[in-house]
């Protein structure tokens, strides 16, 4: 049986820290379906569209990864496609209360479906989209936080306008 995950997050936008995570995740397993769905508690930048069109370009060189996105409940994405795994990535501990409680939903909602966590790269332990975003607005230089084409799009709002 092929190994399939589905990796979910807001990816707004995708980082360095969520491109490692994809990245080593398409090593492990046979296909890796990137899908950018709502986080309820947040207020996105970009639209769902954007997001998934940047994730699009940034793995364009991993052959097995696909990118989507989804209105409704990850169990619900991960049924369609037949996923049998849920990847997701862990910075720090104050990650782990909420992925424990995600995950434990996730469960209920699907007992079928097993939750993999990796850990960052210690070097994006620190980086998440809001902080990348919270400086970007002030003009810094984001060029080694995320790929070039999400910089762009970062510079693009910015330049456009009060977000
Ligand atoms: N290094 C490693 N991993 C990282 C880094 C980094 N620097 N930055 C982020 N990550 C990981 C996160 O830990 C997470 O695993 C993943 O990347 C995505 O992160 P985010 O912040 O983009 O996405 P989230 O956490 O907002 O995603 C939440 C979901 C959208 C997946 C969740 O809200 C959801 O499933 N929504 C759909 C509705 C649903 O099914 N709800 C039921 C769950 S309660």
């Amino acid at each position: 049986m092929a190994s399939i995950a589905v990796c979910p997050g807001s990816f707004d936008p995708i980082t360095n820290g969520h491109l490692d995570i994809i990245q080593r995740g398409a090593k492990v397993f046979d296909k890796v379906y990137v899908v950018v769905l709502n986080n309820s508690s947040k207020q996105p930048l970009f639209s769902t569209e954007e997001r998934a069109e940047l994730i699009r370009k940034v793995t364009a060189h991993i052959p097995n990864v696909e990118v989507d996105h989804y209105q409704g409940l990850l169990v619900d994405y991960a049924k369609e496609i037949k996923a049998n795994a849920i990847l997701r990535g862990l910075r720090a501990v104050s990650d782990f209360e909420y992925e424990m409680q995600v995950t434990s939903m996730n469960r209920v909602l699907d007992d079928q479906l097993e939750t993999f966590f990796m850990m960052t790269n210690s070097q994006y332990s620190f980086l998440s989209s809001s902080i990348v975003k919270e400086v970007a607005k002030y003009g810094a230089d984001i060029s080694e936080l995320v790929p070039k084409e999400v910089e762009a799009a970062l510079n693009q709002k910015r330049l456009a306008g009060p977000n």
